[in-house]
C-alpha cells in the first residue's frame, strides 16, 4: 500500500437509492475512483476458480451480507489496482453491518482516511420501483430478494449510518430526484469537503 494514505468516501443508502449512478457522476467529474462492493462481489461470483462464489451468490439472493473478510479484501485489492496517485475512493455499498465496520476498522483505519458518509436517501417504494425496473438481470431484482435486501438494509445497515452520524460525518441528500438534481448536490457536498 505505500506509506500513501488514501481519501475515502462511503456511499450508503438503501437498494436502488442510486449509489452507483450517483458513483459513476463522481468519477467521471472530481476524479474519484468509484469501487461498488456489490460489484466487486458480483465479479468474484463469476471468477472461475473462486472458492466464494457459491456462498457470495446464496448471499446476494437472500439479502444477506458476505463476511467482511472476503469483501474488504476484495476493495483492498482493487484499491491496491489503481496505484497511488488517485484522489480518492468511493466505497458503495459498504460498510453495511458491524461486521464490516469492525473488519475495516482492523484492517484499513491506517491506511485510509474516511472523510465522510454520503447517504442517499428516497422512500422504499421508490426504491423497490427502480429496482425492479433496473432490468440488468441481477439475480436479486425480484420482489422477494428485494423485500430482504430492504430488512437487511433496517437492520443492519442504518445503525451504521447512525453511528456516523454521531461523529457528524454524514451528509444525507435525498436520492429522489432526477439524477442530475441529485448529482448537484452531492457535488455541492464534496467541494464542501474541499474536493
Ligand atoms: N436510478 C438511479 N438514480 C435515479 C434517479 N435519481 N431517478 C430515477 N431513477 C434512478 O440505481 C438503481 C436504478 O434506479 C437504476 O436502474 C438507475 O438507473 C435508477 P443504482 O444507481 O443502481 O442504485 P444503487 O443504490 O446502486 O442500487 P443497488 O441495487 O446496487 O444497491 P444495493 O445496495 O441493493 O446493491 P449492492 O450491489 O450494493 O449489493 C448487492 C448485494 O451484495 C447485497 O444485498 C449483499 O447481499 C451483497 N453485499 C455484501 O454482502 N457486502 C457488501 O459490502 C456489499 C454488497
Ligand atoms: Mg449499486
Amino acid at each position: 500500500f505505500g506509506d500513501k494514505v488514501h481519501n475515502v468516501v462511503f456511499v450508503l443508502g438503501p437498494p436502488g437509492s442510486g449509489k452507483g449512478t450517483q458513483c459513476s457522476k463522481i468519477q467521471s467529474n472530481l476524479g474519484f475512483i468509484h469501487l461498488s462492493a456489490g460489484d466487486l462481489l458480483r465479479a468474484e461470483r463469476q471468477r472461475k476458480g473462486s472458492e466464494f462464489g457459491e456462498l457470495i451468490e446464496t448471499h446476494i439472493r437472500n439479502g444477506s451480507i458476505v463476511p467482511v473478510e472476503i469483501t474488504c479484501k476484495l476493495l483492498e485489492n482493487a484499491m491496491l489496482a489503481s496505484g497511488d496517485s488517485v484522489k480518492g475512493f468511493l466505497i458503495d455499498g459498504f460498510p453495511r453491518n458491524q461486521d464490516n465496520l469492525d473488519g475495516w476498522q482492523r484492517e484499513m483505519s491506517d491506511k485510509v482516511k474516511v472523510h465522510f458518509v454520503l447517504y442517499l436517501s428516497a422512500a422504499i417504494e421508490v426504491c423497490v420501483q427502480r429496482c425492479l425496473n433496473r432490468g440488468q438481470g441481477r439475480t436479486d431484482d425480484n420482489e422477494e430478494s428485494i423485500q430482504k435486501r430492504i430488512v437487511t438494509y433496517n437492520e443492519q445497515t442504518f445503525p451504521i449510518i447512525k453511528h456516523y452520524e454521531k461523529l457528524d460525518m454524514v451528509r444525507e441528500i435525498n436520492g429522489e430526484k432526477s439524477s442530475d438534481e441529485v448529482y448537484a448536490e452531492v457535488e455541492r457536498a464534496f467541494k464542501n469537503a474541499g474536493f
